[in-house]
């Protein structure tokens, strides 16, 4: 824990306006710490980065730098206001004599162990944890797909900030390690949600190797795409695409399946009553007719094919990572209880199941926008 005068210090260490006034925790991240830095002239975001899920901070910084940057060329070229439209990072006043060496050393504060960022807070945004209605499901679909254009051109190589973070093969065979390690003595009790894995691998491969093969092709991609990472304005129109901490070059495919996995949820994540969890139809439709209303000139018929198939493996994907902590003992994500990774395994499930029964319903609607 923190003191108040050692995160005014650490705030202190980032070019801002004003004078620290408060210093407090924001939202509910499962990996990194988010506060709130209010001066008597902006307000910022400073957030503790953790390391242990991304070991290449500077790297992760780096990227985010450049990305704003293209971003905010863009929008400049688009007639918007780039403080708005993007994230603006601030960075250090000075360095110390030992920092100047350091990669990217003005984008990030290292107090002993821990990194920190900051950026400028979007002020007006509006966040929300739960898509509630189509229209807003339209517009995130919009926010999305005018992210990945913005991005289509950006070739420059970026650090892999999670290494293998959606990507299948990675993930089973950290999957099968962990079932073999059975660190925390759960596997005995899990031969059902486990089978929910291994059952379904023969389909994930066969999807897997388009994107092996360059069927599918690599661009730049968010991976976490859930609604609560896109700002809105006061009127319901997508400000700005936030947390790029796993910008990293896979398919985009992934990103339009996480939101599916977030956005149509008629339940919650980790809902103990799977009666509520489903895929609504609806919400899948409106999402999928907002994102493809900006992407129509970026992606290949192949990847439109294959849209239904980001949804089900990345929903497939959260379930094996929840189930997998909830084996490991509860090491990777913040948990509320001693069952929350098994509760939300059971939630996933439930919501990859309906994505299933409504697959080819699914594929119907997206050959109608060829
Ligand atoms: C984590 O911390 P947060 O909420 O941004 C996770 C995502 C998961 C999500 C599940 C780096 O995101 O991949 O989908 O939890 N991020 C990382 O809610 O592992
Ligand atoms: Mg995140």
């Amino acid at each position: 824990m923190y003191s108040p005068e050692q995160l005014r210090h650490i705030a202190e260490q980032f070019d801002i306006c004003g004078e620290i006034q408060e210093i407090k925790p924001l939202g509910p991240g499962f990996i990194n710490d988010t506060l709130i830095v209010v001066t008597s002239s902006e307000r910022y975001i400073l957030q503790r980065k953790n390391h242990n899920v991304f070991p290449d901070v500077p790297g992760m910084m780096n990227n985010i730098d450049m990305l704003t940057k293209h971003i905010r060329d863009k929008i400049i070229a688009e007639n918007g206001d780039p403080m708005r439209g993007t994230l603006t990072i601030c960075k250090r006043k000075s360095l110390s004599e030992s920092e100047q060496s350091l990669p990217y050393a003005k984008l990030y504060y290292k107090d002993g162990e821990n990194y920190w960022t900051m950026c400028l807070f979007i002020e007006g945004s509006v966040t929300y944890t739960k898509a509630d209605s189509p229209e807003l499901a339209y517009k995130g679909g919009k926010g999305l797909g005018h992210f990945h254009t913005q991005l289509a051109d950006f070739h420059t190589p970026l650090c892999e900030t999670i290494k293998g973070f959606h990507d299948f093969p990675s993930r089973y065979a950290q999957w099968r390690a962990a079932v073999e390690r059975d660190a925390a003595g759960r596997v005995k009790d899990l031969a059902e949600e486990i089978s929910w894995v291994e059952s379904r691998v023969p389909d994930m491969k066969a999807y897997w190797a388009l994107i092996e093969n360059g069927s599918i092709p690599v661009r730049v991609s968010h991976n976490d795409t859930k609604i609560s990472n896109i700002l809105f304005d006061k009127s319901g129109e997508t400000l700005a695409v936030i947390d790029l901490d796993t910008c990293m070059s896979t398919t985009v495919l992934n990103d339009y399946g996480d939101a599916i996995r977030t956005y149509t949820n008629t339940g919650e994540e980790d809902d103990r009553n799977l009666d509520n969890v489903s895929m609504s139809f609806e919400m899948c439709k409106a999402y999928t007719e907002g994102y493809l209303s900006e992407t129509g000139g970026i992606l290949t018929e192949t990847e439109l094919e294959h849209l239904p198939d980001g949804a089900r493996y990345i929903v497939y994907e959260q379930m094996l990572r929840f189930l997998m902590d909830y084996i490991d003992g509860d090491t990777y994500y913040k948990t509320n209880a001693p069952d929350h990774n098994l509760v939300r395994t059971r939630a996933q499930h439930k919501l990859l199941v309906s994505i299933e029964e409504q697959f080819d319903k699914m594929k119907e609607l997206i050959a109608t926008f060829k």
